[in-house]
């Protein structure tokens, strides 16, 4: 299976609610190197073009005025098969959906607010990384862990 990269952001609530350190811990556990990672308040205009697919949707407006209300942390993760390994990590988009075990499922309450967004395809990790991060914010590192993983 092929090494990738894929984009993740722990949204406005993880840090209001003091679990950036549990899920942060999960993703290393689960053997995800962190190549980027930066908090940021995100701007209307940022969060607009991230979710331009949902335009025009009842949740659109809410979604944004959420993503916007405070600090985000956002990464860059590198793993064989990161992109499906991690959404299967966050869980459906469905907090009451989403099982036992998985960021959603463990801590989520409300859709709206379910606490990750992980890219759903080669195409959109590609594009989320590009938005968010420049070239120089990126360090790969070599894992003398890798082997045993
Ligand atoms: P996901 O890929 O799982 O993050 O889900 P989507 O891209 O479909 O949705 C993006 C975000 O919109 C979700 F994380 C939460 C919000 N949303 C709602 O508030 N209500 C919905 O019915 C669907 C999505």
């Amino acid at each position: 299976m092929a090494v990738e990269r894929t984009f993740a952001m722990l949204k406005p609530g993880v840090l209001q609610r003091r679990l950036a350190g549990e899920i942060l811990n999960r993703l290393e556990r689960k053997g995800f190197n962190i190549i980027a990672l930066k908090q940021k308040k995100l701007s209307m205009k940022l969060a607009e073009k991230h979710y331009a697919e949902h335009k025009g949707k009842d949740f659109y407006e809410p979604l944004l005025k959420y993503m916007t209300s405070s600090p985000v942390i956002m990464m860059i993760l590198e793993r064989e098969n990161a992109i499906a390994a991690l959404r299967n990590m966050a869980g459906p988009t469905n907090v009451d959906e989403a099982a036992p075990g998985t960021i959603r499922g463990d801590f989520g309450v409300i859709t709206r607010r379910n606490l990750i967004h992980a890219s759903d395809s080669t195409e959109s990790a590609e594009r989320e990384m590009n938005l968010f991060f420049t070239e120089d914010e990126i360090a790969p590192f070599e894992d003398g862990n890798e082997k045993w993983y």
